[in-house]
C-alpha cells in the first residue's frame, strides 16, 4: 500500500525512528516494503511569492483558513506519481467517525492520500472540489490533522497481510468481529501472563487448564461481559450510562 500524507509539517512523518511510524508494528511494516508512507509539504505548492497556505478568514473571526490553490495542486502533484486512484481522506472533526469498520474498508484500498488541515480549517471549495471522505477520531480538537493521520496509517497497516506475525492476529482485538458471537463487535478480553500468582492475584484458573475449548469459552464470555459491562452501545444496546466508567476513563 502506498500511503501518502499532505501537511504543512511533513518532518512528523519520519519513517525514521524514533519516528511514531518508524517503530513497533508501523516501522516494521515499512522496512518490510509492506507500507510506503510519503509526507509531502503543502507550502511547496504554494504560489505566492510568500509561500503562505493560510489567509484570514471571510466574514471575519479569529484563526486561519487553508488556502485553496496549495492543498489543490498539492492533490494533483502527489496523486500524479503514482497511476493508483488515492482514496482521498480529510482528518476533520467534521469526518466521520473512524471505526474499525472504517479502518477495515480503508485497509482494502491500495492508495490513500490523508490530508492534514491545520488553523482553524480548510476553504470549504476546496474540500467540495476534492470530495475526499471527511473522518474523525472523535470528539475533541487538535491542533492539526497530523497525529490524526498517524492513528489512521497506524490502524490500517496493522491489517495489511504480511504485517502481524502469526503471533499477533488481529482477528482478536477489541472490535475485530468475534468468531461465535454473531460477528459482533466486542471488546478484548482480559490477557495475563507469568507469574501464576502475583501480589496475592492468581490467574483464573480456567488458563492454566489446558483445555482450549473451555478457554475459549471463558474469554468469548468474557470480551462479552466486558463490553456489556462497559460499552453497551457496541451491543446496540444504547447503554443507561450507569456501568460506563468501567471503560476506565
Ligand atoms: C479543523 C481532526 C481542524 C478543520 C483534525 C482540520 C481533530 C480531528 C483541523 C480541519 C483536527 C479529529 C485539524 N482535530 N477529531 N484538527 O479527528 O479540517
Amino acid at each position: 500500500m502506498r500511503v501518502d500524507v499532505l501537511t504543512t509539517f511533513p518532518e512528523m512523518f519520519a519513517v525514521e525512528a524514533p519516528a511514531a511510524l518508524g517503530v513497533s508494528i508501523p516501522g516494521r511494516a515499512a522496512r518490510a516494503g509492506l507500507v510506503e508512507v510519503v509526507a509531502t509539504d503543502i507550502r511547496g505548492f504554494a504560489a505566492n511569492k510568500h509561500r503562505k497556505t493560510d489567509d484570514r478568514p471571510f466574514g471575519g473571526g479569529p484563526g486561519m483558513v487553508m488556502m485553496c490553490q496549495p492543498l489543490w495542486d498539492a492533490v494533483m502533484h502527489v496523486e500524479a506519481l503514482d497511476p493508483r486512484a488515492a482514496t482521498r481522506v480529510l482528518l476533520s472533526p467534521q469526518g466521520r467517525p473512524l471505526t474499525q469498520g472504517l479502518v477495515e474498508e480503508l485497509a482494502g484500498r491500495s492508495r490513500l492520500l490523508l490530508i492534514a488541515g491545520h488553523y482553524e480549517g480548510i476553504d470549504e471549495r476546496v474540500v467540495e472540489a476534492l470530495e475526499p471522505l471527511e473522518v474523525s477520531l472523535g470528539d475533541y480538537v487538535l491542533s492539526g490533522g497530523e497525529l490524526a493521520a498517524m492513528v489512521v496509517i497506524d490502524a490500517v497497516v496493522r491489517l495489511l497481510p504480511g504485517v502481524l506475525g502469526d503471533g499477533e492476529s488481529a482477528g482478536q482485538d477489541s472490535f475485530s468481529k468475534a468468531p461465535g458471537a454473531g460477528g459482533r463487535r466486542l471488546l478484548d478480553c482480559p490477557h495475563y501472563t507469568k507469574p501464576r500468582e502475583w501480589m496475592g492475584r492468581a490467574v483464573p484458573e480456567v488458563l492454566l487448564s489446558g483445555d482450549h475449548a473451555r478457554i475459549e469459552a471463558w474469554r468469548l464470555a468474557q470480551r462479552v461481559e466486558r463490553t456489556r459491562a462497559r460499552r453497551p452501545d457496541l451491543l446496540g444496546a444504547g447503554g443507561d450510562g450507569a456501568d460506563s466508567a468501567g471503560a476506565g476513563g
